[in-house]
């Protein structure tokens, strides 16, 4: 009689890419200092973008609530290093870019923070800097997952 006994685990790293739960804030228009704080208050975090998919997300939540004509805030911004964005709220840089044309331009050298400049539901959103300052319609997330270790036992006889 003869077994024979795989035992293996795996380890993995799973970034879970789950939907991100957008939320939009437009009654109490904040400057991205406060927005960023808010969606903490909130138990959530201030926006990120990191593919098509999110985006395509992102815009049906600013479709859904028929707004139009307005810059929304996302938690990206190159406060720390000039040019260089990342997305605050998970200290990563960016893995995906939609930026109008001839943006970022960090116009008179004072736009440090990103927006979703939305249009309507017919137009492509595009991504923009703009001032910080500037108090504006924002969008929280679900706090990003930490990494899941799935471990997977294969015992074969
Ligand atoms: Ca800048
Ligand atoms: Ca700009």
């Amino acid at each position: 009689m003869r077994f024979i006994t795989v035992f293996i685990f795996v380890i993995c790293l799973v970034f879970a890419e789950s939907a991100k739960n957008y939320k939009l804030f437009r009654v109490n228009k904040l400057n991205w200092h406060a927005a960023f704080q808010d969606c903490l208050t909130r138990g959530l975090q201030l926006a990120t973008i990191n593919s098509a998919v999110d985006q395509r997300e992102f815009d049906a939540v600013l479709e859904n609530s028929h707004m139009v004509n307005s810059w929304v805030w996302t938690s990206g911004t190159d406060q720390s290093e000039e040019g260089v964005f990342i997305w605050m709220s998970t200290g990563q840089p960016y893995t995906y870019t939609k930026w109008r044309e001839s943006e970022p331009n960090n116009l008179r050298g004072d736009e440090h923070c990103m927006v979703v400049d939305w249009v309507d539901k017919n137009t492509p959103a595009y991504w923009n800097d703009g001032r910080c300052r500037y108090k504006l319609p924002y969008v929280c997330e679900d706090k990003a997952e930490t990494n899941n270790v799935v471990k997977i036992d294969l015992n074969v006889d």
